[in-house]
């Protein structure tokens, strides 16, 4: 079935590597999935963009007739019935999937928002702790396991490795080792080195394009 997804058509450079295409192409890198891509501008966000994604974000995918918006909710219809997201676990899957982005990413987002949004590093300061506790919680667990829902590597790993690659962009990483090694492992898979070169590319080739800047 053709699969589609949607990425703005461009971004300045600070968000590159970090837009949550990323983790979409990864997941279909890993499932030997092909995929197209189409943008919806940044600036100008259309009515059509707000009629696939109501928050007027990305990513969103076509996937046949079916249009889907929210990373976890991708990644989660993507891994159905494949090796992602094993039967037998799909409940701690499904609960770590969601941890990473609920319970870790949106700390991250606080301290996004205030040093980069804001532009307010005090502010940024007082929410860095809150990020701490957060890492330092999934430090212990990932201290007992390499991978986060079982014996292997599933869709659960690629959302938390991806969310993790948030706190480390901000240097927040360094005393979370088992963090970091869990991120070094999953992000040192074949799958995740393909998605980056082409989610980079598309900036690249969007810059070649001239920059709507
Ligand atoms: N919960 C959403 C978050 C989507 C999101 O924050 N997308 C960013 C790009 S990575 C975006 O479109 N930001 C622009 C905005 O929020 O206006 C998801 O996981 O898909």
């Amino acid at each position: 079935m053709t699969l589609t997804l949607t990425t703005y058509d461009w971004v300045p450079q600070m968000p590159r590597g970090l837009v949550r295409d990323l983790r979409v192409r990864w997941a279909c890198e890993e499932l030997g999935r092909p995929y197209s891509v189409e943008t919806v501008p940044l600036r100008d966000r259309g009515a059509a963009h707000q009629a696939a994604q109501p928050f007027h974000q990305v990513p969103f995918i076509r996937d046949g007739d079916r249009v889907l918006f929210e990373s976890g909710a991708i990644l989660l219809h993507l891994a159905e019935g494949t090796h992602l997201l094993p039967e037998d676990r799909r409940p701690e899957i499904t609960q770590w999937l969601i941890a990473a982005l609920n319970s870790v990413e949106t700390w991250l987002m606080a301290y996004f928002l205030a040093r980069v949004v804001d532009d307010d590093d005090q502010a940024a300061e007082r929410r860095a702790p809150l990020v701490t506790q957060r890492l330092a919680q999934l430090d212990a667990v990932l201290a007992q396991r390499d991978w986060i829902a079982g014996p292997d590597f599933t869709v659960a790993d690629l959302m938390l490795a991806d969310v993790s690659r948030q706190a480390q962009r901000f240097g927040l990483l360094g005393p979370h080792a088992h963090v970091a090694d869990h991120l070094a492992r999953a992000t040192a898979r074949r799958a995740f080195a393909r998605a980056f070169d082409d989610h980079m590319a598309h900036w690249a080739a969007a810059d070649a394009a001239g920059s709507p800047a």
